[in-house]
């Protein structure tokens, strides 16, 4: 019976547990699985086989790949990224992207398989038994959940749809025993979970609109949110209306084009913040900036709009909060602050000043600012960048020019090691026919090496950047200078990258200059090959206390006197299992 669908006396049909898992991802609209397979999936794949015409299934090398595609993917194709792994080794492996996509605010569905029902618990030491499961999982998902009947699958993942795409998205999880995967029941699919976005409450928009479109010099705060919920076309309106520089934060960037003279970073914040009188922050934590020296003071008006209830006021206090999906709040503040709005001259002369200012600051970082260029230069506008933890991918984070929503991809507050390459592969399957470059360290690289395999196996072409300098060099650096010079586990013995590459087959070059760079990631991407071009270092200066005002390390994590943070912890710990 495997692959068939067999019809009970009814019209409603009997389908394995399996068959139900992807009957119910393909009625959500799910085209693209990201998984790997092992005997707890086997009757989840075999009905992936049945539908392979209608599902593309990527499997790669290692389970951290899956949850990191999964969440490339979708963030470049604004769609639910599904990820499928083995219980307990499987999903611990794939925890890593799950806490990435948590921390970027990225719909993924991470279904993973689970022992037998009948022994959950029991601590019998079965085939990849884990204690609690779910309780681990529950700490990288916004919703995760067991299902222990076939006849519950459809109503399940339907659910956890409705899940990801309510509120805020973020990764959810459904656990799937083999035995609920393999026994069979009449059941039907429950189609696409229909969503409403939250709209504004019209009252608080008008009464945070009277005190925008009074405000003399208001700053706009953009962060991840405005590309999750697909609103940068309002934000440039009321950008626009208000005249209102817009500080984009590192997952923000794109949200309005960098050649825009509204478009800032957040080294030009610490310039514009002080000086505003009202800071509006859309979909941002606003956390940077309430541990930065010239965070929000007394006198300052913050509103904050913000799906999320929780995040409203969680690192700032706040005079208005206005809990909305991001598109439908600035529509609304669009259309009332242009009734609010004072007179307003043009402040581009101004705002051009400062960034060209900025500019000036992030071209003294050397050599980033120019292996920097070298890719900008070459990278289509709708090219996508995924950065990592790695000395140009933090110099990017702030300088980096983004002409397109959707196209730079960061690990977010999570600092992900290694998410890079296949974050990159996954947002390559996402965004076909356009060009990906991923940016790595050597050490970050060699997290996802393996996964050079699924770049050639899958057709991806990413063309891979390796910034070697034989070192974790970041914590090195840091080692250094804060430890007397003393240095340990940090310097990194690597392969040859350019045989290695070649290895896996596919294209491997060196470039020893930036103009090399430009030269070979320009021949890379014009070959629709996926490459691998190393770029062989010294240690490089930190950019981030150049380019980020009152940046300050780790030290940074202490709130600022004077800057009005919260300190106070909002949910009870330890959370409720
Ligand atoms: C998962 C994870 N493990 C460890 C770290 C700590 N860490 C931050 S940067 C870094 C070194 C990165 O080395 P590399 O990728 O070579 O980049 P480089 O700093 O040399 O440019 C390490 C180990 C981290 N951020 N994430
Ligand atoms: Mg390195």
């Amino acid at each position: 019976m495997r692959g068939d669908v067999k019809l009970q006396g009814t019209s409603t049909p009997v389908l394995t547990g399996g068959q139900a898992l992807v009957q119910s991802l393909k009625a959500e609209g799910i085209d693209t699985v990201f998984g790997l397979p092992g005997v707890q999936l086997d009757w989840a794949f075999d009905a992936l086989y049945a539908e392979r015409d209608a599902i593309r299934v990527y499997h790669t090398r290692h389970e951290q790949a899956v949850s990191y595609m999964a969440d490339g993917y979708a963030r470049v194709a604004g769609r639910v990224g599904v990820c499928l792994t083995v219980p307990g080794p499987g999903v611990l492996n794939a925890m890593a992207g799950l806490a990435t996509a948590y921390a970027c605010s990225s719909p993924v569905l991470c279904v993973t398989g689970q022992i037998p029902s009948r022994d959950i618990g029991a601590g019998r030491g079965m085939l990849h038994e884990i204690n609690n499961q779910l309780f681990a999982l529950r700490s990288v998902t916004k919703w995760a959940t067991g299902v222990l009947e076939p006849a519950d699958i459809p109503g399940t993942i339907h659910e956890a749809f409705r899940q990801i795409h309510t509120g805020r998205p973020r990764p959810a999880a459904v656990e799937i025993p083999l035995d609920v995967l393999r026994g069979t029941a009449g059941m039907m699919p429950a189609g696409p979970a229909a969503v409403t976005p939250v709209a504004a409450d019209p009252e608080t928009v008008e009464r945070a609109a009277r005190v925008i479109g009074r405000a003399e010099r208001p700053v706009i705060f953009a962060g991840g949110g405005v590309l999750r919920a697909a609103a940068w076309e309002p934000l440039r309106q009321l950008a626009a209306v208000l005249e209102a520089p817009v500080v984009m934060t590192e997952n923000g960037k794109g949200a309005l084009s960098s050649r825009h003279y509204l478009a800032q970073t957040m080294t030009a914040a610490a310039e514009l913040v002080p000086a505003a009188d009202v800071v509006l922050v859309v979909g941002s934590r606003f956390f940077l900036p309430t541990r930065s020296d010239w965070g929000p003071r007394p006198g300052q008006t913050v509103i904050q709009l913000d799906v999320d209830p929780e995040e409203i006021g969680r690192n700032c206090e706040v005079s208005h909060g206005i809990v909305a999906d991001a598109k439908l709040g600035l529509e609304a503040l669009v259309a009332a602050v242009t009734r609010h709005n004072r007179k307003r001259t043009s402040r581009r002369d101004e705002l051009e000043a400062v960034r060209t200012r900025t500019r000036a600051r992030f071209g003294a970082v050397q050599p980033q600012a120019a292996f920097a260029a070298a890719i900008r230069d070459v990278l289509p506008d709708d090219g996508i960048l995924v950065t990592e933890m790695t000395q140009v991918g933090y110099w990017c984070n702030t300088g980096f020019p983004v002409y397109k929503p959707r196209t730079y991809l960061t690990s977010g507050y999570q600092g992900t090691l290694g998410h890079g390459f296949a974050n990159a592969l996954g947002a390559q399957v996402g965004a076909p026919g356009r060009k990906v470059v991923s940016i790595n360290g050597d050490g970050g690289f060699m997290y996802n090496v393996q996964e050079l395999s699924t770049a050639v196996r899958h057709r991806l072409n990413v063309v891979a950047i390796v910034f070697s300098d034989n070192a974790y060099g970041n914590v090195r650096r840091i080692q250094r200078e804060s430890f007397g010079g003393r240095t340990i586990a940090t310097d990194l013995l690597n392969p040859d990258f350019v045989r290695l590459a070649e290895a896996f087959g596919m294209d491997g070059v060196r470039a020893e200059t930036p103009d090399a760079l430009r030269r070979m990631v320009a021949r890379a991407l014009g070959n629709d090959r996926p490459a691998l071009i190393e770029v062989p270092v010294e240690e490089m200066p930190d950019p981030r206390t150049i380019m980020r005002p009152g940046y300050r390390g780790p030290e940074g994590l202490r709130s600022r006197e004077g800057v009005r943070a919260r300190t106070s912890p909002r949910a009870p710990y330890p959370p409720r299992p």
